[in-house]
């Protein structure tokens, strides 16, 4: 092997040994660089004659160009090998299942509200929602709520900035003042036919909506559901409310067996009151009264805050919790599971 073959061998293995672009390029100036040997050999031919110029110098090249295509090769190699090792570090799998988004659906809750609605709506009850900041006056005063009394107090009502001390701002308690609300729109609406004395189409409305009080346990949340109903008219009667509820009842749980009572309590707002029990005829709850609802005849002190002679209109109003009635129907027992917002339990109900 003659000298330059050697160098050439001895240069590609340098290259070979470089593992890295900047090693090679270390092993590169040994015989390219500045004072490499190719270099050097170059300077070396000045000396010699012509004839002599032009063979030593067509050899030395031919060297140079191989050590440069060694060079490149292993350059090139070291390239491809980084982009090998950048390719398998960022590897995705894209053989892997998708996150599906899934399909969402309706709260429990929710899917209650609208059974309610549809089931009322069928008996020809409109539907009103509203405001869940009330005043003082539609939450309490105009259902004949004393100044006294203890759902007033801060430790059972949410009240909130706005108001004045005489007309607070709070967090409604129950969605009757919504009624009061349609109540009063419904008389004024028909003003021309009651100032003739003519009676006025029925108020048949429910109210359903998210209600506050200051209570936190297994079966009372901070933030919970109700829906009442009211019934004003001139001839309607605590037989009506019978029919109503019962039907209602019967209807929502499925159940044409299922019983009622119709057990004497008191609110404010209704004279005489009835609290409302259910018994399932058969189920895990059966045997069992159950309470669902409030009710009673409107008490003549609402009917005027609505606007209404209270010796020619008179109705029924109830009340009911869709959360309890969400329990009895799926058989769930602590009510906080609704409003936790753990899919595992929601995505049951779909
Ligand atoms: C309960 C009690 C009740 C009412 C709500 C009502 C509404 C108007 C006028 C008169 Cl606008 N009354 N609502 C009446 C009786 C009972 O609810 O225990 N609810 C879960």
């Amino acid at each position: 092997m003659n000298e330059l073959d050697a160098l050439v061998e001895s240069a590609a293995q340098g290259f070979a040994q470089a593992t890295t672009p900047a090693d090679l390029e270390n092993a590169k100036a040994l015989y390219l660089g500045k004072s490499g040997r190719i270099t050097e050999l170059m300077k070396g031919l000045a000396a010699l004659p012509v004839e002599e110029k032009k063979t030593r110098g067509a050899v030395i090249n031919q060297a140079k160009q191989a050590i440069e295509a060694a060079l490149n090769a292993r350059r090139q190699a070291l390239a491809d090998a980084e982009l090998e090792a950048q390719l398998k570090a960022e590897a995705l799998d894209v053989s892997l299942p998708g996150r599906s988004l899934g399909q969402g659906g309706l709260h429990p809750v929710s899917l209650t509200l609208e059974r309610i609605e549809g089931i009322f709506g069928s008996m020809g009850f409109d539907v009103a929602q509203g405001p869940e900041i009330e005043s003082d006056w539609f939450n309490f005063t105009a259902l004949n709520t004393p100044e006294d009394h203890p759902a007033r107090s801060m430790h059972d009502t949410f009240y909130v900035e706005g108001g004045t001390q005489t007309a607070p701002n709070l967090l409604r308690t129950h969605t009757s003042p919504m009624q009061i609300r349609h109540a009063v729109q419904h008389v004024q609406r028909y003003k021309a036919l009651l100032d003739a004395g003519e009676p006025m189409p029925e108020i048949r409305v429910i109210a359903p909506g998210r209600t506050y009080r200051v209570d936190s346990d297994a079966t009372h949340s901070p933030m919970f559901h109700q829906c009442e109903g009211l019934w004003i008219g001139t001839n309607v009667s605590f037989k009506d409310l019978k029919v109503v509820f019962t039907d209602f009842c019967r209807t929502f749980f499925e159940s044409d067996d299922l019983v009622l009572r119709f057990r004497p309590s008191f609110f404010p707002f209704t004279e005489p009151s009835a609290e409302i029990d259910i018994q399932f005829p058969s189920g895990p709850l059966a045997g069992r009264w159950l309470e669902v609802a409030g009710s009673g005849q409107v008490h003549p002190n609402v009917v005027r805050n609505m606007g209404l002679d209270p010796e020619k209109y008179i109705g029924f109003a109830f009340g009911m919790g869709p959360d309890r009635l969400t329990m009895l129907r799926y058989g769930v027992n602590d009510l906080r599971l609704f409003f936790d917002g753990d899919v595992r339990f929601l995505s049951q109900f779909q």
